[in-house]
């Protein structure tokens, strides 16, 4: 396959001013006609009129009204065009049925949708699919179908027809259509300046009652974004439609939010407070996109952290306001060392800004979201807040209506607040992930704490030869007494080496660094098992309160691992102390009481030098929890009577914190105190939280055969629940047994493995199952392979994205590996390998 690069950016050597699409949809021969104005690109020196187009049967192409005959491969078209401006008109069929890989236009249970991020257009019709090349688009929709969609405001709806246009000019990614059988939840939205916007959430006959949540979601997004950010709607209209078979979480289409219905539909029976949540933020994201992303747009696919980093950026900040802060930073970082790290410090390593790539769709990664959205935060730290509001204004101002780079972005910062931003840019070039040293000098004569901060990137193919970043750490002094002695204060190393003081200090106070996770770095810090416990009790800082306690207990887990310690009593009994203070929100206390994941343990071991056994890890963890439960009980059976919700259900942040801490304590009680409250809990719950955390319970001890039989009767008919279902059972089941229990649900008769939700629930959650996936046996490397090799030629995209689940093998023993090296060859030698998962294989197998 082939490899681009982003030096080898050059602008297209057309503009097109206007596009026209009409659609007269059929299952399997659906024409598409297109009349596109092209005019000379005055800025681009190549004059090759090459349209993009793949798996298109062309059935006629005109220039001017006069029949031409381009020359067509399987990429695309190019034709002899006049110097002046002319129209393009073409028409083509496509099979929308036929399209499993769910890309450009298909089917997903008898209606029609689209997804064109990022090349999907070109399956749609021949078109410069590429995001600098924006337009305004006019469609014209013909089909036997009561509701029909595109991007924009409506111009004319009439008896199985319909067109749209959309005033804004946008790239093909963004084009959106939808036909069917669906039923709007509609509801308005004034503006800040006054105009009515018609909102409308589409869903198929049986959804209605799942609505309301998203539609609330979706306005207060609107307003978030009009309070924090000045940011108004801009059409009339904001529809958002939810579909079953969708490779993504969502897709941000102009107007016309298409949704995957995991990411939408809610209802209090059905969804659990972890997919509220989720919903929210997502609808957030997508909304917030109208902006960041379609206003604004990415010049190439090389600049897609420009809209996603911060796009993920503000959905965070949005979630932080409408719920607890630090419970969404501390998820955030969890989250991003369980995803991102992995990919950083692995063979996927690649920079937030890529240099090159086969297929752009490999590149949706944690490390483009993710740590593309902790670069913005650590700007914002080192800027200032007031700084980053003007930084921002000018951003829009300047850029509205542009396809813009990461050069342009940090113009704005540099000119808004003069400094120079040359360092920082390593953000976006160098892949890898920091490793800060911290070591302290204590002056008792001078009162006087020095930091010394030493940084080490470990070089990877992406990035042989890093250099020193710029990381805002912020930093604040903890008293023996507990009190705070210093403030956060940010300090800003820039050096490979760098040293820090505090002085007037009456007595050495114990130092809480990288406050709130101001950098996505690997901290080592030496501090003593009483200092940590120090912060645990004490730190003014809530993330870092958080971080001593899960030190403490990757500590404590990792010498059991090595030596087979029992847990450590010291931070048990401090983490007792922490579950009773009835100060602190239960949300967050349910945090304090979770573990670090079997991956994170792996990474740790890794990292010092140790190859980690899985079966061992799984141990630890399990014997840990006992200990946790046996010690706990009494507190953990006060909390769950205490915290108990008997109030009816919402799903907002203080009820199910409160869900949150109970069923923790739950889960763990089930192991001292045997199923009875988990079936108890099973049995009278009303709301999904509620019943998955007790089926969970009861599954994991062994006694969940008749609930998880009651369950899939009274589910068996909502997909989304069902998702669930077959999750459940391969993430709670016995490491020996993971790899059966996904091979027997393969054979369930609602296994539906061309539907990506299902294929993830089973695929996804045994590639999670870390004790399962690496069971010594090979047996989870075995199915997962021979799942890929048979997903493959049917979706690509799903396939490539498992593809990760293998990408830390070299971590593993060296029998592992050789299983691992096995099944990688082989799904390699598949003949006909997509080229989405052939890239992603061989990265991994280098
Ligand atoms: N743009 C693809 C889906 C999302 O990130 O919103
Ligand atoms: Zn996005």
């Amino acid at each position: 396959p082939q490899t681009i690069y982003l030096s080898d950016y050059q602008p297209f050597g057309y503009l097109v001013d206007e596009v026209a699409l009409t659609f007269d949809l059929d299952p399997h021969k659906t024409r598409v006609k297109s009349r596109i104005s092209f005019r000379r690109n005055p800025e681009a020196e190549d004059g090759e009129f090459f349209l993009h187009g793949e798996g298109l049967k062309l059935i006629s192409a005109q220039i001017d009204g006069k029949p031409v005959t381009p020359k067509v491969t399987a990429s695309g078209l190019t034709c002899d065009v006049p110097d002046t401006p002319f129209f393009w008109e073409a028409e083509v069929e496509i099979d929308p049925k036929g399209n499993t890989a769910l890309e450009g236009l298909y089917m997903s249970n008898g209606m029609y949708c689209t997804q064109c991020e990022a090349e999907g257009f070109r399956k749609i019709t021949y078109y410069p699919d590429r995001p600098d090349v924006m337009s305004v688009f006019t469609v014209t929709i013909n089909g036997p179908h009561p509701v029909l969609l595109s991007n924009g405001n409506p111009v004319a709806q009439g008896q199985n027809h319909a067109e749209w246009h959309d005033p804004w000019p946008k790239p093909a990614y963004l084009f959106a259509l939808v036909a069917g059988d669906l039923i709007a939840h509609s509801d308005r939205f004034t503006t800040m300046s006054g105009r009515e916007v018609d909102l409308n959430l589409y869903v198929r006959p049986g959804d209605e009652g799942k609505c309301a949540f998203g539609m609330e979601a979706l306005k207060a997004s609107m307003k978030w974004d009009e309070d924090v950010y000045g940011r108004e709607y801009d059409l009339d209209l904001f529809n958002i439609v939810a579909v079953d078979d969708f490779n993504m979480g969502a897709m941000e289409n102009k107007g016309l939010n298409i949704f995957n219905s995991a990411a939408v539909l809610a209802s209090p029976e059905t969804s659990t407070d972890d997919n509220f949540e989720r919903i929210e933020a997502i609808i957030a994201h997508e909304y917030f996109h109208n902006w960041t992303g379609n206003r604004i747009t990415c010049r190439d696919w090389f600049q897609l952290c420009l809209k996603e980093g911060l796009t993920v950026y503000r959905d965070s900040q949005f979630t932080s306001d409408m719920r607890s802060a630090p419970v969404k930073r501390i998820g955030d970082v969890i989250d991003l060392r369980s995803r991102q790290f992995a990919e950083d410090q692995g063979p996927l390593a690649h920079p937030v800004r890529p240099e090159s790539f086969q297929e752009i769709n490999n590149f949706y990664t944690a490390t483009v979201y993710e740590k593309g959205a902790e670069v913005i935060g650590m700007l914002k730290t080192l800027v200032g807040d007031e700084a980053y509001s003007k930084a921002l204004d000018l951003y829009f101002e300047r850029h509205d209506g542009d396809a813009a780079t990461i050069e342009d972005w940090l113009k704005v910062f540099e000119e808004t607040t003069g400094r120079d931003l040359t360092q920082f840019k390593r953000w976006y070039s160098q892949a890898g992930t920091p490793r800060v040293d911290v070591t302290e000098a204590w002056d008792a004569g001078k009162g006087m704490l020095t930091l010394t901060f030493a940084q080490h990137t470990p070089p990877s193919t992406a990035t042989p030869k890093p250099a020193p970043q710029v990381l805002p750490i912020a930093v604040g002094l903890i008293g023996p007494d507990g009190s705070e002695v210093a403030p956060t204060r940010v300090l800003e190393v820039t050096e490979a080496e760098q040293s820090f003081t505090f002085d007037g200090l009456d007595e050495r106070p114990v130092a809480s660094v990288l406050r709130g996770f101001s950098a996505p770095v690997v901290l080592k810090h030496d501090l003593s098992k009483d200092e940590r416990l120090h912060l645990l009790a004490h730190d003014s800082d809530a993330f870092n309160r958080w971080e001593a306690g899960r030190t403490l207990a990757r500590q404590s887990l990792l010498s059991t691992i090595l030596h087979g310690s029992a847990p450590d009593a010291d931070w048990l009994d401090a983490l007792q102390v922490v579950l009773s203070d009835e100060t602190l929100e239960p949300a967050y206390r349910a945090l304090m009481l979770g573990l670090p994941g079997h991956a994170d343990l792996a990474s740790t071991l890794h990292d010092t030098g140790e190859t980690p056994d899985p079966a061992a890890i799984h141990r630890a963890v399990e014997s840990t929890r006992d200990a946790m439960a046996a010690r706990f009980a009494e507190v953990l059976g006060d909390l769950y009577t205490r915290h108990t919700v008997d109030a009816p259900y919402r799903p907002d942040a203080e009820q199910s914190g409160k869900r949150a801490l109970t069923n923790a304590a739950m889960s763990l009680l089930t192991r001292v105190q045997g199923a009875d409250r988990a079936q108890a809990q099973f049995d009278g719950a009303d709301n999904m939280t509620q019943q998955l955390s007790a089926l969970a319970a009861l599954v994991r001890s062994g006694q969940g055969d008749k609930a998880l039989a009651d369950f899939e009767a009274q589910w068996r008919n909502d997909r989304l629940v069902m998702d669930k279902w077959f999750g459940l059972q391969v993430s709670q089941a016995k490491p020996d047994e993971a790899a059966a229990v996904a091979q027997r649900l393969t054979e369930h008769a609602d296994f539906n493995w061309k539907n990506p939700n299902r294929f993830r629930a089973v695929f996804g959650s045994l590639a999670m199952h870390h004790a399962g996936f690496h069971h010594e046996s090979g047996k989870g490397y075995k199915l997962l392979a021979d799942w890929l090799i048979k997903l493959d030629p049917v979706n690509p995209q799903t396939t490539a994205r498992l593809c990760s689940a293998f990408q830390t093998w070299r971590r593993y023993d060296v029998d592992r590996q050789k299983k691992i090296e096995v099944e990688l060859d082989r799904i390699l030698a598949t003949p006909g390998l997509s080229r989405d998962t052939t890239e992603m294989l061989s990265r991994i197998r280098e």
